[in-house]
């Protein structure tokens, strides 16, 4: 298929394209000219094209540029940045979606969602709600256009949840003490960030999550934040001090905070301590990546911990 990635130089953005040239696929992906002296962007855009990449110039201010370049392909998956709190880079996906559906063209438009589900997260907390809510106007413009979708819920992101065994303000494992949220027995569903952009490329070009939502919950990357913390444990053979959160004390933290770190703390609570992720049953009209695609060799988190040592 031709596929166009949008947000292609990103965190995820890079492994979406990497994945969809692994699949065989046409590989499109935008070259904005806002990116000017990022040479960063610029080299990683260069080396897609070595490995086949068509790079596509257009630009958020310049609808006509989207237009042309959703023409020119089948599928159309976007990363777009969603983490850098009140950047409003999400609601930029409005202009997408309008060229797309100009355009008339497109076969299945993946907006960048790639976490928890917006969908279920109508009473999330204050401010960090304001990510699901611009989540949430995107797939609104998306069905009012009738554009054939499929919505990715990527879950926890290791690199953001994993490597740290879940401390906020840091990527990497604590040496002496870490902090549980409440019991640390509330299911999360940890997925590495390539394997993510395999299932998104996946589910992208498949008939079968047309208009679905398709959730990434590989059976033995479900885990509860003990349990992950066993799995480091004994792999550096250290035993870690451990000290609880309530949720009371935990959300009591947000006064002190500026409202990305709130939103922060937000997204943890829902995560932590409700247990957002896993308190549901994937039903009807809803799909599970692992499921699908069981050709996918998942990266547990047993291996993808090593790196840390
Ligand atoms: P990044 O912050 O890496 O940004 C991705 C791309 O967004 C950039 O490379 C850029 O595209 C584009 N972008 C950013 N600002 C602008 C702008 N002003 N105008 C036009 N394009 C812009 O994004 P992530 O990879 O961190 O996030 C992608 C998605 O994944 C988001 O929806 C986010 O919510 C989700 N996510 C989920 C996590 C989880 O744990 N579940 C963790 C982190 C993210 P270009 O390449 O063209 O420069
Ligand atoms: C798990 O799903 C999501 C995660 C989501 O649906 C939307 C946004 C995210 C954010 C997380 C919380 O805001 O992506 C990564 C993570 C960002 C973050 C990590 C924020 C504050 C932190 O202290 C942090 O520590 C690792």
């Amino acid at each position: 298929m031709k596929v166009l990635v949008v947000g292609g130089t990103g965190y995820l953005g890079k492994r979406i394209v990497k994945a969809s040239l692994l699949e065989g696929h046409q590989t499109y992906v935008v070259q904005r000219p806002e990116i000017g002296l990022d040479i960063e962007k610029l080299q990683l855009l260069l080396s897609f094209k070595r490995q086949g990449a068509v790079l596509v110039p257009a630009s958020f201010s310049d609808f006509q540029s989207l237009v042309d370049a959703v023409k020119r392909v089948d599928v159309v998956i976007s990363a777009m940045s969603g983490v850098h709190f009140r950047s409003h880079n999400l609601l930029l996906q409005l202009k997408l979606v309008e060229a797309i559906q100009v355009a008339g063209n497109v076969k299945r438009f993946l907006p960048s969602e790639y976490g928890i589900d917006p969908a279920r997260m109508r009473d999330a907390l204050e401010p960090g709600r304001e990510t699901f809510d611009q989540k949430m106007t995107i797939r609104k413009a998306i069905e009012e256009a009738n554009i054939p979708f499929t919505y990715v819920s990527a879950n926890c992101f290791a690199g953001y949840f994993a490597g740290s065994l879940s401390q906020m303000q840091s990527l990497v494992p604590p040496t002496h003490q870490v902090t549980l949220y409440g019991d640390g027995n509330v299911k999360v569903v940890y997925v590495d960030e390539d394997d993510i952009a395999t299932y998104i490329v996946k589910a992208a070009t498949d008939p079968r999550t047309m208009n679905k939502t398709v959730y990434i919950r590989p059976p033995d990357n479900i885990l509860s934040q003990r349990e992950l913390i066993q799995k480091w444990e004994a792999l550096s053979g250290k035993v870690l001090e451990k000290n609880r959160v309530s949720a009371q004390d935990f959300l009591a933290r947000m006064k002190d905070l500026d409202i990305a770190q709130q939103a922060g703390v937000g997204h943890f609570y829902h995560l932590f301590f409700e247990g957002c992720l896993t308190n549901f049953e994937i039903g009807e009209g809803e799909e599970e990546a692992s499921r699908l695609y069981p050709e996918v060799n998942y990266t547990r988190m047993d291996d993808y911990l090593k790196i840390f040592l």
